[in-house]
């Protein structure tokens, strides 16, 4: 059985194993999933005590104090009629009715979603969802929405949290039944950064809402309707509700931009209102949309569609509640908001704040904000275990209503940029963000087109190369990837077309698609990729199993061979799972109903010869060891 594994493993059919491999592939000597034993999660913990976790250097566990957080909440009102119980009693189309009946704002809440995703790299782990997810239901019985799964927490939860997004969605749907959820769909790249088939599409949003997902936020990150078409109908089917979303960029109140005027947005609402939607998405994703622009944009599209309009704003620049306030005066039906602990600045607005800046405004959202604010120590409580991962950001930056990234981006390509040595050039790849945009005749930006735009003006800071350059010489030039499919119309055809000029350089001579690539993109065949699946993981995968596969090939392999080897980690608390075990520290492991495994670390030895470390553990009083390679 071990050859056959050696033999059948990804790394080694594709012919790039090296001797080192059976040493660096410890899921060859993987005991089956379904014993999940104390020793893989002492040798996971030892792991990360000794050699840290895997994308931030070592450093010794921090001490968390426990918070201001009581969870004495009222129990959820049964009775209470939400968009959910109407939803689930009479369909999308009553939801749909039923919003427009509504005087008050309703509220969307990003805090399991964008909130991090903005924040902290996507590194909120399913854990600090479950422990409040009862809590966070009583607390807010009002809300329209939660936005919990898609975007980057489909492959970051996999990537770097060595968990199951599929899981996440279906724990949380058990515990929170009472209001809907919601997910950030991105067209045809689904919850990834390219095309995929249409049937792919169709089936993966077939199985999210058999899952939980309720509402689908559908956007294409070029505006582009064709992309959005079929994921429009597919959520239709599967009788959910489609909030087909319009991208915000440019500034409607500058008198000498043409390009993304009002009329622009107008058409487009009238474009998605004809694709079958039951509302129409405003994403904001770079917190571009100022006070009065909200109230001029959203007033027009209400008088031009006869669909309820859902507003995302990032508070990046620090007017959000502002945004929102002038919004709700135009009569938008429900905003996107956070906790205020996980709010401001790259994320969405707090709840707390705007509801208090409604004080007085008959609009002001229905909330118990004395509950509201008590469910806030609780992240509070959290925060401070993703300080690793935080971007550093903690200030409104209003230079970004010209360098107009998307919230998610910033911090990214702030590190993408120190990664290659360019982290004190930060103004300077900024700049050229803008430039790039121009040269490529202002596009929306927004994952994936807004990850081309960060590519091209990284590399150009690299290479020292000007605008001028790139015309002058560039069919010397090697462009990244990203930018060369950008060209090719593999994200397919952007607001006005491409500039032809660049066009012609960057492709070298080939042949640009000018339709969907998804027209084009053969169906795939789920029967063969399922038994292709089954060989590589020794077991018969699951629907979701497959979706992932085909949607994250190696990223799926490598969750499942290091699942293999330390079962379930997403039982871990996240300070223990993120920094590991101090000297003479006790974890409690809750692994099932009843089961609870109280872990010591005793004492951990000099490392021997060959680098090895031995990890002394208490396990429920039971002594037991681990050894652990020290890579230091
Ligand atoms: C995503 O696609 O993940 C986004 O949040 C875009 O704003
Ligand atoms: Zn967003």
């Amino acid at each position: 059985a071990f050859m056959e594994k050696v033999i059948q493993h990804p790394e080694f059919t594709s012919g790039r194993a090296e001797t080192t491999f059976i040493d660096n592939t410890p899921a060859l000597f993987a005991i089956p999933r379904s014993i999940d034993n104390s020793t893989q999660k002492m040798q996971f913990i030892g792991d990360i005590t000794i050699n840290g976790y895997n994308d931030f250097g070592h450093h010794e566990k921090k001490a968390y104090s426990t918070g201001q957080f009581k969870a004495d909440f009222k129990p959820f009102p049964k009775e209470l009629v939400t968009a959910k119980s109407v939803l689930d009693t009479e369909g999308p189309d009553a939801v749909n009715v039923w919003l427009k009946k509504q005087n008050k704002l309703l509220l969307t809440d990003t805090t399991f979603r964008d909130a991090h995703q903005s924040l902290f790299a996507t590194r909120m782990r399913t854990h600090d969802m479950l422990d409040i997810a009862d809590g966070m239901q009583q607390a807010l019985p009002n809300l329209f929405s939660y936005e919990m799964w898609g975007g980057a927490t489909f492959d970051v939860a996999y990537r770097f949290l060595v968990e199951d997004p599929w899981v996440r969605l279906k724990q949380l749907r058990q515990k929170m039944p009472h209001t809907l959820f919601q997910m950030l769909f991105r067209g045809s790249n689904a919850v990834g950064y390219q095309n995929y088939p249409d049937n792919v599409l169709a089936e993966f949003i077939k199985q999210a809402a058999t899952d939980g997902i309720d509402v689908f936020r559908i956007f294409d990150s070029l505006n582009w309707v064709p992309q959005l078409e079929k994921s429009i109908q597919a959520v239709r089917d599967a009788g959910k509700i489609a909030e087909a979303t319009i991208c915000y960029t440019g500034d409607i109140l500058d008198p000498t931009k043409h390009k993304y005027d009002l009329k622009y947005y107008q058409d487009l609402a009238r474009e998605l209102e004809a694709t079958g939607a039951h509302i129409i998405g405003i994403k904001d994703m770079a917190g571009l949309l100022k006070p009065e622009a909200a109230y001029r944009l959203v007033s027009t599209l209400k008088a031009t569609v006869d669909l309820p309009i859902h507003l995302h704003t990032h508070d990046t620049p620090g007017n959000g509640v502002s945004t929102y306030q002038r919004a709700a005066a135009a009569g938008v039906d429900i905003v996107d908001v956070a906790q205020s602990a996980l709010s401001g600045t790259t994320s969405q607005p707090s709840m707390e704040s705007l509801y208090y800046a409604l004080t007085d405004d008959p609009r002001q959202p229905d909330l118990d904000i004395q509950a509201a604010e008590q469910l806030n120590h609780y992240f509070e409580g959290i925060r401070p275990f993703y300080a690793d991962f935080a971007n550093g950001l903690n200030a409104p930056v209003t230079e970004n209503y010209t360098a107009q990234m998307p919230g998610g981006q910033y911090s990214n390509l702030r590190q993408q940029a120190s990664a290659v040595g360019l982290g004190d050039r930060w103004e300077d790849v900024k700049q050229m963000y803008t430039t790039v945009n121009q040269m490529f005749g202002d596009i929306i930006k927004v994952t994936p087109s807004s990850k081309v735009v960060g590519d091209m003006a990284l590399f150009m800071v690299q290479h020292q190369l000007t605008d001028a350059d790139v015309y002058a010489k560039g069919d010397t030039i090697d462009f990244p990837d990203s930018v060369v499919k950008f060209f090719m119309g593999d994200l397919g055809q952007p607001v006005g077309g491409f500039p032809e000029k660049l066009q012609k350089i960057i492709l070298k001579g080939k042949t640009p698609l000018t339709v969907r690539p998804g027209s084009l993109a053969k169906p795939v065949d789920f029967a063969a990729v399922k038994a292709e699946l089954a060989e590589k993981i020794q077991e018969e995968p699951t629907n979701e199993e497959v979706l992932s596969y085909l949607m994250y090939p190696d990223v799926f392999l490598d969750y499942h061979a290091r699942k293999e080897v330390y079962g379930d980690v997403s039982t871990l608390d996240t300070p223990t799972f993120f920094q590991g075990m101090r000297i003479g520290e006790k974890i409690e492991i809750h692994v099932g109903p009843g089961k609870t495994w109280i872990l010591m670390l005793n004492e951990i030895s000099e490392p021997d010869i060959e680098g090895n470390r031995t990890l002394y553990f208490t396990v429920n009083g039971q002594r037991s060891e681990v050894a652990i390679k020290d890579k230091n």
